[in-house]
């Protein structure tokens, strides 16, 4: 089984290059639940959404979230009733939140949701949300602490960042088959997402971290940052804020008491001896997802530089 650590955009990407490698029945994603938050009295999910329409072929593929060819009608009517619309919700989309909120008020886990969401749209890969625990990501700014949704779409990420809290992290755990999954993988990779916002959070559960030290499976990161910057979202403030060089090189630092290998761009081929010494594999090829092919390839090659350390180091433990 491989197991995949997953934001959003980056991540449902990644995902559909995997898909065309291995077969789905043997890929489980973990997915980052920090994005979640309740608007209209609706529990959102964006990044398990994100992840499940993508691979469901659901997805605006231009916007990269949201349901294709979604309409707005309830959107408009919630704004002329003095509703929140900062954060656009198509007709669609907003049935997926209904039957979630309903489902969960029912006492379903949100493991138990995603799994029926990923079977009813079609889905063949496992969907777990990093934790059935809420931890939503708050981030930590001059105009003081708000939800990330706030601060990245309402707000456009215009306020300086000075931190970021994984709120009510220490309680939650690691969701129902996420542990076993890590310990029992043939392979873990880390998708090309962002490494505060949403690799961090998973990360940040208990006895995460340690599960990926001790864990037999190689693991595989993909650089989100390429040539100084992320292809897309607020990954370099959030780098700068919690002190880490917004480059290849700071997501080797970021991940390198666990990671094995760091897959990184072309263009930043020069770091990849800064990189390896740091412990971490570097294997350096064209990163940028462009359409199927592409993301195949990037698939391909995090797959085979996992198989490559694995044979080269079979037998010798993990170094701390
Ligand atoms: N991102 C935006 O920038 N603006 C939006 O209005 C917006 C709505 C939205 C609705 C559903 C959903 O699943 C995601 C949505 N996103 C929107 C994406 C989201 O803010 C982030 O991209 C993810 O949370 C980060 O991975």
């Amino acid at each position: 089984m491989i197991l995949t650590l997953a934001g959003g955009v980056g991540a449902a990407r990644f995902l559909e290059g995997l898909l065309q490698v291995v077969p789905p029945e043997t890929i489980s994603a973990v997915v980052n639940t920090g994005d979640d938050f309740v608007l209209h009295g609706l529990h959102i999910s964006p990044d398990l959404d994100i992840v499940t329409c993508t691979l469901a072929g659901l997805i605006d593929v231009a916007q990269g979230w949201g349901i294709t060819g979604d309409t707005a009608e309830c959107m408009e009517w919630l704004g002329r009733l003095g509703g929140p619309t900062w954060f656009k919700l198509g007709d669609r989309d907003l049935a997926l939140h209904i039957r979630r909120t309903a489902l969960l008020r029912e006492g379903a886990t949100l493991s138990q949701v995603a799994d029926q969401f990923r079977r009813a749209l079609g889905v063949s890969i496992r969907i777990l949300p990093m934790s059935d625990q809420p931890v939503p990501t708050h981030i930590i700014t001059d105009a003081g602490e708000m939800h990330f949704e706030e601060y990245f779409v309402q707000r456009r990420a215009a306020d300086a960042v000075r931190g970021v809290r994984f709120v009510g992290v220490e309680a939650a755990a690691p969701a129902p088959g996420v542990l076993e999954g890590i310990a029992g993988a043939e392979a873990i990779l880390l998708a090309p997402s962002n490494p505060i916002v949403s690799i961090g959070p998973i990360l940040a559960l208990p006895g995460l971290r340690q599960a990926l030290r001790e864990t037999h499976a190689p693991i595989i990161a993909v650089s989100p940052i390429v040539g100084g910057a992320p292809i897309k979202g607020p990954a370099a403030p959030l780098m700068q804020a919690a002190g880490l060089e917004v480059s290849a090189l700071g997501i080797a630092r970021t991940y390198q008491d666990f990671l094995d290998v760091l897959v990184i761009d072309e263009v930043d081929a020069s770091l990849a001896p800064a990189i390896e010494q740091l412990g971490v594999r570097a294997v350096v090829t064209d990163t940028i997802m462009r359409g199927p092919a592409e993301k195949a390839h990037l698939a391909r090659v995090a797959l085979a530089a996992g198989n490559a350390f694995a044979f080269a180091t079979e037998g010798t433990e993990r170094t701390e």
